[in-house]
């Protein structure tokens, strides 16, 4: 059965289009940090759409479970095939086309393979700016990018990558083609059902399309780091930054300086941005209209007066900008280089950050001895990346059950961007009541009633077979 499964299989990718050497296949079923691991009989790597649905054909009549797979830079375990007897990673690398781009009407159509630098490049290309910004943007591919609903660094702005999808193409469980390849801005024809592909992690289907929105590329850019004394003064910093600077404030990261010697420790040659201070605030604004550098300097000069900020640097130059980017950007690959950690993707009301960390951080290091907090990330949107170094024979999942717990009190949610996957699959029974699961349950069964579309993530799969609503 698999042999055929594999011929037939092999027919449809084309020469080298399908993989099936414990070596070749290594790659796609272990996560980029090496966290995760899994097995599968073979990754498919078609070169069209046609060609993903004949793949997924293939493996429904072979009763084979597909896990989709984009530029396998998750964090999550979302496209690792893990715990499934028998699996195929479905790779859409080959499809890299961009389809079209729209300038007047600001839109590109993208395959689903597309790496997101690529895109980005497109746009730029034309004039235009595609604004979803990630650490992992070099290697991220769209589809995969659509089915996390990934955020990023420009989120405060522009929003989540939902924001960003006009109009979407997807394989659906059964072999069909949901063809919504539209570049509408308004649309409010039946059921807006791409909805439901953007952020399932490819539990209901497979992403291999996308017409995206584009924006008018910003003539001018302010890239500035404000050193804080702590959480609370950095989220009045930034409620300074939106005041002073509206909407041209794109992004507001925090790290803190447990990063800034993370980064030291490994690169010893690199000069400090700023004098060392607890926290740090690196803010990037943009702007079509000038006068842009004046009002960061106000707004600066605001967070000063007020005493929020202690010190800071605004970027004369890219050059200085993208070096300012680099220390928020290396973190997760220090921290990776750093060991084993445990990660979290927690979101809070804005307000609620400095509670959260002090409560949180309190209980990791005191309930756990040894072990390191590096919370950073997206303090404009509310999300923290509450990371923690473990020490020896620490495991992962006692902290996350130690944060979790707290995101709980404070009314926030256990994942803001990096999604379940089969990471957090088990944990998403506590964060979420009976009636929501039943009902996530019962849009997968509608969809997937075979459970074939990467089984495991998102929802455990202890389902009922046929679950009802309301109950
Ligand atoms: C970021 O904000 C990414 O840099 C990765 O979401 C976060 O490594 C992490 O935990
Ligand atoms: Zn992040």
């Amino acid at each position: 059965m698999t042999g055929a499964l594999l011929t037939r299989l092999t027919a449809i990718c084309g020469p080298g289009g399908l993989l099936v050497e414990p070596a070749d296949v290594a790659p796609f079923v272990t996560d980029w940090r090496g966290a995760f691991s899994g097995a599968a009989l073979a990754v498919a790597r078609p070169a069209g759409t046609q060609a993903v649905a004949a793949c997924v054909r293939a493996c429904v009549d072979a009763g084979v479970a597909i896990v989709p797979q984009g530029g396998n830079t998750g964090l999550a375990a979302g496209a690792t095939p893990i715990g499934l007897e028998k699996a195929v990673v479905l790779s859409l690398s080959r499809m890299r086309s961009i389809r079209g781009l729209d300038a007047p009407g600001f839109t590109i159509a993208v395959d689903a393979g597309c790496v997101l630098a690529d895109v980005q490049k497109a746009a730029d290309a034309a004039a235009r700016f595609f604004p979803l910004s990630l650490a992992a943007e070099g290697t991220a591919q769209i589809g995969g990018l659509i089915s996390t609903n990934a955020g990023g660094t420009a989120v405060l702005r522009y929003g989540s990558m939902r924001a960003l999808v006009l109009g979407l193409e997807v394989v659906l469980p059964d072999g069909s083609i949901a063809d919504g390849m539209r570049a509408l801005r308004k649309d409010n024809a039946g059921y807006d059902w791409k909805q439901l592909f953007i952020g399932s992690e490819g539990t209901l289907g497979i992403v291999t399309g996308a017409v995206l929105r584009l924006f008018a590329r910003p003539a001018h850019r302010a890239t500035a780091l404000l050193a804080v004394a702590g959480a609370h003064d950095a989220v009045a910093a930034f409620g300074d930054l939106q005041e002073s600077l509206g909407e041209a404030l794109v992004g507001c990261e925090l790290f803190s300086e447990r990063a800034v010697e993370l980064r030291l420790a490994h690169d010893p040659q690199l000069v400090r941005p700023i004098a060392a201070a607890p926290w740090y605030l690196l803010i990037e604004a943009a702007s079509a209209l000038p006068g842009l550098r004046d009002g960061a300097e106000a707004a600066l000069a605001l967070a000063l007066d007020r005493g929020h900020a202690t010190d800071c640097v605004l970027a004369e130059s890219s050059a200085q900008a993208n070096a300012l980017w680099s220390w928020r950007e290396t973190i997760t690959e220090n921290e990776r280089r750093a060991g084993p950690s445990a990660k979290h993707d927690v979101s809070v009301a804005i307000s609620a950050i400095p509670a959260f960390l002090s409560r949180a951080t309190r209980a990791v290091e005191e309930g756990h001895p040894g072990s390191r907090v590096l919370a950073f990330g997206h303090v404009g949107d509310g999300n923290i990346h509450f990371n923690v170094l473990l020490a020896k024979g620490q495991l992962a999942q006692q902290i996350n059950h130690t944060v979790h717990a707290i995101v709980r009190e404070f009314g926030g949610s256990i994942t803001a961007e990096h999604g379940i996957g089969r990471y957090r699959a088990a944990e998403l029974l506590e964060h979420r009541s009976a009636a929501e699961m039943a009902l996530m349950r019962a849009v997968k069964h509608a969809i997937d009633p075979g459970d074939v579309m990467n089984p495991g993530a998102v929802l455990t799969r202890e389902a009922p077979e046929a679950p009802t609503l309301g109950v």
